[in-house]
């Protein structure tokens, strides 16, 4: 059986719960029932598209697929409380199943598109969950086979029973169908009458986030109905979101950003419509606004590159309806910030957020120089944040220093991570972030590095030790440190040093079949690799990734010089 979720979560202080809920931030009522109340206000006004399925819904006709699917997940035995391991593309069926999920209080671990068999299996064993959700098959990779794998393992392991639920045209034997699951309801009424009896309460778990990871794998972010809700309902009002907000989810759906900052969630629960693209092609991107008339959407920067690039050989004309570009995940540099509005006739709006919680926006309305050069402020006048050294005392205001925040949408710890915990939070319940940052005098936040142990790779986030412990798996390898390499297109790649045994050889070409033979997700192989007799370290002896990042940076600009 797997443990209660409510045995491993770190809630917040009474007293801060009582004041959150006080003060209006909490609203105590689910995410699911929040949902069905838009549906019931406006049940005919569009809720989503899915332009490759062909399939268009109203917002009644969500919710009731997303009843149906609620209770037919209950009626496989999946309840209040159990884990789902939800790997599927941006389609229909991610959105109907996360609604059902919300609906149920089952709770969804999203997981990327990316991850593969180790992550996957990590996610699975640690969440406890009792089923996964995926697609037959996405670019080229059977999801389908690999959720048997691990139905396989769970059931070896515990003798449980577990679901492959699968959203495709050819579903293998032992699947569960997810689209007929998501289908129209037989009988209305009764669905909602059952789920309205059982819903959750508003301080339960309602979803799983992964964070960007600085340890081995990535850890588990439990986000409450009540902390979710306001995170999206408060991005919604800041991004300007109403009933004609057509939103364009093109980053992975079950990412925070899309997912809720104000994201798919966000939309819906203003009463606007959500359209879903399996990528942000940028041909395929603006063909897709210009055919919905979409007001919204959101990029990393190295995505925001290459829709103004197209902007700029093809013309805007087909996203002349966008109002607000939100660029986030990664800092996108100032000169290209300047192209958004003059480019794409949008609203650039910095979206400088972590699952953990803490979201800073640019207003629509702050001057062209904060919104270009500055990666906005909170969210909410009770986000609580610091910028320290390395003591842990406040820098003087201006200097740069390690952001330190606390707020109704960031959780206190991580799932079932005591020891992780004592390191990523103050005793105070403090959450480090790891960016180094600065605050102007209008105190708009300016990310300018950080002192955390991560690759950010085009808004994918790696632990540098996640790499260094598949690497080690190479027995060639005596030292290896995985640290950032600067890159024109992505902002940053994975880059490793080795230092191998006395008389061994090493190449890149090794490095990355072992890891791809470990079953890692393919965005965490290292794409460079450099062969040092040691590793650079500090004072103290340990290895000096800062030095190593400017070492590589060095190298690579000598290169380009040659
Ligand atoms: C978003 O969330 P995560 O959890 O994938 O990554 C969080 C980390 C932050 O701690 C920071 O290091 C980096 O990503 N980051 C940025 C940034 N936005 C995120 N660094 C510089 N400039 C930015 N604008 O990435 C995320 C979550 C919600 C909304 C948007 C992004």
């Amino acid at each position: 059986m797997p443990s209660p979720i409510s045995d491993h979560v770190v809630p917040w202080p009474q007293a801060e719960a009582r004041r959150f809920a006080a003060e209006g931030y909490w609203a105590g009522i689910p995410l699911g029932n929040l949902l069905r109340e838009v549906a019931d206000r406006t049940p005919d006004a569009p809720a989503l598209a899915d332009p490759v399925a062909g399939l268009r819904l109203t917002h009644a006709e969500l919710a009731e697929r997303a009843d149906a699917a609620a209770v037919r997940l209950l009626d496989l035995g999946i309840g209040r409380g159990d884990r789902i391991v939800v790997q599927l593309g941006n389609g229909w069926e991610f959105v109907v199943l996360t609604l059902a999920c919300l609906r149920a209080g089952i709770v969804p671990v999203m997981a990327l598109p990316g991850h593969r068999r180790s992550e996957l299996t990590y996610l699975a064993t640690h969440a406890e969950a009792v089923a996964i959700a995926v697609p037959d098959r996405m670019r080229d990779f059977d999801h389908q086979a690999l959720g048997h794998e691990l139905a396989d393992d769970v059931r070896a392991a515990t003798g449980a029973g577990w679901h492959v639920l699968v959203a495709g045209d050819e579903l293998a034997p032992g699947s569960a169908d997810l689209r007929a699951l998501c289908a129209p309801p037989a009988d209305l009424k009764s669905d909602r009458a059952r789920l309205d009896a059982e819903a959750p309460a508003g301080r339960d778990v309602a979803v799983f986030l992964l964070s960007g990871g600085t340890t081995g794998l990535p850890k588990l972010i439990a986000r409450t109905h009540d902390d979710y809700a306001y995170n999206a309902r408060a991005s919604a009002d800041i991004a300007a979101m109403g009933t004609d907000t057509v939103y364009l989810v093109t980053l992975p759906a079950g990412h925070n950003f899309p997912l809720a900052c104000p994201g798919l969630l966000g939309t819906l629960l203003k009463g606007g419509r959500v359209v879903t693209l399996p990528s942000p092609e940028p041909a395929r991107a603006f063909t897709t606004m210009r055919a919905e008339g979409v007001t919204h959407t959101a990029a990393v920067p190295a995505i925001a590159v290459r829709w103004l690039e197209h902007a700029a050989t093809y013309g805007a004309d087909d996203v002349r309806t966008l109002r607000v570009l939100q660029v986030g995940g990664a800092r996108i540099a100032d000169e290209l910030a300047r192209k958004v509005e003059p480019t794409l006739g949008a609203t650039l709006q910095q979206v400088f957020g972590m699952a953990e919680g803490l979201l800073n926006y640019t207003r629509l309305d702050d001057p062209d120089d904060v919104i270009c050069t500055t990666q906005g402020r909170p969210l909410s006048p009770a986000d609580e944040v610091r910028l320290v050294d390395e003591y842990d005392n406040d820098v003087p205001e201006g200097q740069p220093g390690s952001l330190l925040t606390r707020g109704p949408y960031t959780p206190r710890g991580y799932y079932k991570a005591a020891e992780q915990n004592a390191r990523a939070f103050t005793a105070n319940g403090w959450y480090r972030s790891g960016d180094i940052c600065r605050r102007t005098p209008e105190g708009n936040l300016i990310v300018e590095g950080r002192d955390k142990d991560m690759i950010n790779r085009g808004g994918e986030k790696i632990s540098a030790e996640e790499v260094e412990n598949l690497v080690y798996q190479l027995p060639t390898v005596s030292q290896v440190a995985a640290v950032a390499m600067p890159d024109a297109v992505l902002g940053e790649r994975v880059c490793v040093y080795v230092v191998p045994h006395p008389g061994a050889t090493i190449t890149l070409d090794e490095i990355r079949t072992t890891m791809e033979r470990s079953g890692v997700a393919r965005f965490k192989i290292p794409e460079h690799l450099v062969i040092v007799d040691e590793l650079i370290s500090t004072k103290v002896g340990k290895i000096d990734k800062k030095a190593l990042r400017a070492d590589i940076a060095a190298r690579l600009a000598a290169q380009s010089d040659a």
